[in-house]
């Protein structure tokens, strides 16, 4: 057994499944790089310890690299934290292996040592993973240069010591390998129901929330679209032509996103391919939408989060209240699908604030509104800040904690908030999911906080109708698969 490979290994089993488009990415660079790569992808196996030990039994690997895209489902009604089952996945392979355990993912980057703790891991890698990981493994071959692997997180000092973390990569150019070669796309496409694909990565706002900058960074670095289109045909040769893409906000910067856009168009690929995306309230133009529509975008999720004026400038979010309605009409226009994501109950909302938003997402009438209460808090945000400048977090009335049953536990007072703490305003009283939906008033187009009826469930981890939908062939954003569930039984 030659102990060249690398191995990596998918640890996301939520349902529906979502391609791990890291692991593609990542073995594109570490096969340009001269390894032989395995992936080895937990989320197609009925049992993951027999499948983890019949590889390790036929496999000797220089390294294993196991991904982490989300700590938690960032979801207020349930909480559930994937932590403890990843802990079980590294204490599995490490009863099976020497090779070094590396850990890295969106998860994995925003609570990086206290994840490598709990799981008991040597090595995590935040941030862009592609030429990190190769650089790791020649650092790892050599016994130094451990300082210049980006992002590297690790025991500097050694065993028992501190751990060390240096600064993730955000190179300017972004160059991602496109052949998608390397997990089974077309099995992800049959049972999660869309492709997906990166244009660019990183975000300039500073939502006093957001998670993203952690991870992607705070300046925003582009892939040329030809780059782009290429991946988009690589997906489309494997059968898979609905896309949901995996960009922060397609439209920031505007102009790219029309040069993507227009490179679709020149190619042909906007009458093949069907896409959704995230995208910012502002800026929006006119040409850009039609542009999206002519290359093959059909709809877009909005994270408008208010129409209250001040919880915007509370939230420092760039639009405003008639930015939301203009650019809903603007993509009415040009017959593109509209979802709105609120983030209700954030520092500053009342009852009031609830009101105004819901009214005028009513009237404004997007074909979906996504209700979400309750804002995780995560460290290093402008929000993290601001409440350890309230005091413990443990004795703040706006902070509540679950277990992952969705029951409120006991505030943990070890769990930092890598165990899921969440911010609702207490100006919103005892039960704030009740104001909520009253103020819905069994309007259709809203996902309301807590759901009542399975297609209501606006959480896509475990989404039963979800599943079922689309092992029945529906395709698309899973708000729109859940939309035209609840349209046809209307
Ligand atoms: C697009 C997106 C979606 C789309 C996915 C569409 C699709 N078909 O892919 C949809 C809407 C379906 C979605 C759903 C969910 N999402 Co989402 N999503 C994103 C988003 C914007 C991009 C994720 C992505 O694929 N990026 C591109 C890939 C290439 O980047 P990456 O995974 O980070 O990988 C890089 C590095 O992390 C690293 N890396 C990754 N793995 C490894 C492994 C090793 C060994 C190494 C060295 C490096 C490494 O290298 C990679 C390449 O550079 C992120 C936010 C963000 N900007 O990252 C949120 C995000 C990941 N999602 C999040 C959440 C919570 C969810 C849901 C659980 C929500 C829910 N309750 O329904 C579900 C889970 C779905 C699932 N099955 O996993 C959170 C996770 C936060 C957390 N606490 O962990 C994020 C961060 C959003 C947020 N700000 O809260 N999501």
């Amino acid at each position: 057994m030659s102990a060249s490979r690398v191995v990596l290994i998918n640890t996301n089993e939520i349902r529906p499944p979502v391609a791990p488009i890291a692991l593609d990415y990542l073995a594109g660079a570490l096969h340009e790089a001269g390894h032989e790569v395995d992936v080895l992808d937990l989320s197609f196996v009925a049992d993951a310890p027999e499948a983890l030990g019949s590889y390790f039994r036929a496999s000797a690997v220089r390294a294993v690299g196991m991904s982490f895209r989300n700590s938690d489902d960032c979801f207020w009604p349930s909480a559930t934290s994937f932590v403890p089952r990843l802990t079980e996945l590294v204490r599995s392979v490490r009863g099976m292996t020497d090779a070094p355990v590396v850990l890295g993912g969106g998860g994995f980057s925003l609570f990086p040592e206290q994840i490598l703790e709990a799981c008991g891991c040597d090595f995590g890698i935040t941030g862009d993973g592609e030429r990190a990981f190769v650089l790791l493994l020649q650092a790892l071959e050599r016994g130094r240069g451990f300082r210049r692997v980006p992002g590297l997180v690790w025991r500097a000092g050694g065993e028992g010591g501190e751990f060390t973390r240096n600064p993730p990569e955000r190179r300017r150019a972004l160059q991602i390998a496109t052949s998608r070669q390397s997990v089974d796309n077309r099995r992800y496409f049959s049972e999660g129901g869309q492709g997906n694909m990166e244009t660019k990565r990183g975000c300039t706002r500073r939502c006093i929330y957001c998670a993203d900058p952690l991870i992607k960074g705070g300046r925003v670095r582009v892939r040329e679209p030809a780059e782009v289109a290429e991946e988009a045909q690589c997906l489309l040769g494997q059968g898979i032509d609905v896309l949901h893409l995996c960009d922060s906000e397609f439209n920031i910067p505007p102009d790219h996103a029309l040069a993507v856009c227009e490179e679709l168009i020149r190619r042909g690929l906007g009458r093949s391919l069907r896409w959704y995306t995230y995208a910012s309230v502002v800026p929006f133009s006119d040409e850009l939408a039609g542009a999206m529509r002519r290359a093959g975008c059909v709809g877009i999720n909005f994270g408008a989060d208010s129409a209250s004026a001040r919880m915007l400038a509370l939230y420092r979010r760039a639009h405003r209240k008639a930015d939301i309605a203009e650019t809903v009409r603007t993509c009415r226009r040009h017959g593109l699908l509209v979802m709105i994501d609120l983030l209700l109950g954030g520092p500053g909302e009342t009852e009031c604030t609830v009101r105004e938003t819901i009214e005028f997402m009513k009237q404004v009438g997007p074909d979906c509104v996504g209700a979400a209460l309750g804002m995780r808090v995560y460290p290093a945000t402008p929000l993290a800040a601001r409440l350890a400048a309230e005091g413990p977090l443990e004795s703040n009335p706006n902070i509540w904690r679950r277990d992952g049953s969705g029951q409120e536990s006991a505030l943990s007072t070890t769990g930092g908030l890598l165990s899921p703490a969440f911010y609702i305003s207490k100006d919103l009283g005892e039960r704030p999911e009740e104001l909520v939906r009253e103020r819905i008033g069994g309007d259709e187009r809203f996902f309301p906080p807590v759901a009542e009826q399975a297609a209501e469930n606006y959480n896509y981890n475990e989404n039963q109708p979800l599943i079922e939908a689309i092992r029945e062939g529906a395709r698309g954003a899973y708000w729109d698969i859940l939309r035209q569930m609840r349209s046809a039984s209307t």
